[in-house]
């Protein structure tokens, strides 16, 4: 089926066909046979994104030294997954499979490379609008530079306002940022030397990016407040600025620890996520404010673990946790990230799930709250379920799969309590498979691949059905 004639078939068999899902699982739609009193209930949909946060850098996932209050009260008035997995180890496969539903070996863009999304991908933002939802993305895109097919507004979002190129989001002090397609002067920011893509580190240094975006998020909120809305917050923080050397940690303030014992680039990281944590205690005071608290889903989750980037150090507040590993590892601490979801009345104050889930599993969550089909042929599963509190109805995963196509090539493969990890795949697409029982070694620490050679096989035969070719991501050096 091609865009246009997906498009007409959701519009006129959309809400009809999928009422029956959401008002079954919904308590305050049971009973209610007319689309137009389900669609009456949908919630907003808010999916808040930060950048190279990893498992163990929040309050609520055992941080002890970096404060989060905001994101613990979410916790602690929502639900928090204990096994949830971004798409990928680094930034742009990752937002890839969390707006199609689709994990990296069957996504279009796998890798960070400047290939743009196409008019076929169908995003959840492209769903959602088709659905009446008002859409709006503010942050980072990373799928599309301007005038490609992948920009935002090509892609299902109404309004956008942020950074196209990850390269451009790596300095939090920009020339210049994108509104819908228009360049946007940012006054008081400047690079030492013209540079077109913007990236580099200012020298002057005025408007702190995050700041706008915060900013702008309380606006969307605000004006879209009468509307049914979805809005894709992807902020910048806590990444590094790589261009900056060992100062890759800017935060326009190190409060709440300045006076902190610790190298700059620790203050700096511990700072940027308690100021995001505290943006985010604004933007639910917001939604109390305007009395969307109770309609809306709340959800955060990081795009891959943390950095050794621009003077961070990982192991300074174990920002892994207990997990072995960092971004563009396809161990642990690469993939598994925090997921938090609010939603009063609907999801239970303080819950804990530990039902396996990922990235992909974001467009058909969205879908079945939205009353829409899900498209066919996506890789992810609703967690309407898990967040209502059905546990029973929830539909699992057999496997989850991840290639990543640096440092020689990396999948992985996690089924029930095990995980397999191959390294160097391009070189020996059929090597050695390292296996870990998480559930009694969550370190990956003891390879027991010799053990159960029955195990390493079916994983073995899941990283070969699960890579579909594709002509920018070949995992070997032949194919
Ligand atoms: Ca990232």
């Amino acid at each position: 089926m091609d865009r246009h004639s997906r498009r007409q078939f959701l519009k006129t068999l959309g809400f009809a066909a999928a009422s029956a899902g959401v008002s079954s699982l919904l308590p305050s739609c049971a009973g209610m046979g007319k689309t137009a009193k389900v669609r009456e209930k949908r919630p907003n949909i808010i999916f808040i994104l930060a950048d190279d946060l990893g498992y163990g850098d929040l309050g609520c996932y055992g941080q002890k030294t970096i404060r989060t209050p905001n994101l613990d009260r979410m916790v602690a008035e929502g639900m928090r997954f204990t096994d949830h997995y971004a798409g990928s180890t680094v930034c742009a496969p990752s937002r890839c499979a969390l707006m199609t539903g689709l994990h990296t070996g069957h996504c279009w863009i796998r890798g960070n490379a400047l290939l743009p999304l196409r008019p076929e991908d169908v995003t959840v933002a492209e769903l959602l609008k088709e659905a009446g939802y008002t859409t709006g993305i503010i942050g980072k895109w990373g799928l599309g530079e301007a005038s490609s097919t992948g920009i935002p507004n090509k892609q299902g979002f109404d309004y956008w306002f942020g950074y196209l190129n990850q390269r451009h989001a790596h300095n939090y002090y920009p020339e210049f940022l994108w509104r819908n397609e228009e360049k946007v002067l940012i006054e008081g920011n400047k690079l030492p030397a013209p540079e077109p893509g913007g990236w580099g580190r200012s020298v002057e240094r005025a408007i702190y990016s995050h700041d706008l975006f915060a900013q702008e998020a309380l606006s969307f909120v605000e004006r879209n407040r009468e509307k049914t809305f979805f809005l894709y917050l992807a902020f910048t923080i806590p990444h590094a600025n790589n261009e900056a050397g060992q100062n890759g940690m800017e935060v326009p303030s190190l409060e709440p620890y300045a006076d902190k014992n610790w190298p700059n680039p620790q203050k700096g990281h511990a700072a940027m996520i308690t100021r995001m944590d505290s943006d985010i205690g604004r933007l639910f005071g917001k939604l109390k404010e305007i009395g969307l608290e109770q309609n809306t889903l709340v959800m955060f989750s990081s795009d891959n673990g943390p950095h050794k980037e621009g003077g961070g150090e990982p192991t300074f507040f174990r920002n892994s946790g207990p997990l072995r590993g960092y971004k563009r590892d396809l161990y642990e601490g690469g993939i598994r990230v925090p997921m938090l979801a609010r939603w009063p009345g609907k999801i239970k104050p303080g819950a804990v799930s530990n039902h396996v889930s990922a990235f992909w599993d974001f467009l058909p969550t969205c879908c079945e709250f939205a009353g829409v089909p899900t498209p066919q042929g996506i890789d992810g599963i609703s967690l309407a379920p898990t967040l209502l509190g059905l546990p029973d109805r929830q539909n699992k995963h057999e496997f989850f799969y991840w290639e990543f196509h640096e440092q020689g090539k990396k999948q992985a493969v996690r089924m029930g309590d095990w995980k397999g990890v191959r390294l160097n795949v391009a070189k020996n697409p059929d090597g050695p498979i390292e296996l870990y029982n998480l559930k009694d070694d969550i370190g990956e620490k003891n390879n027991v691949a010799d053990q159960h050679p029955g195990i390493v096989a079916k994983i073995a035969e899941y990283m070969k059905l699960s890579h579909t070719p594709s002509e920018h991501w070949p995992l070997t050096n032949k194919a």
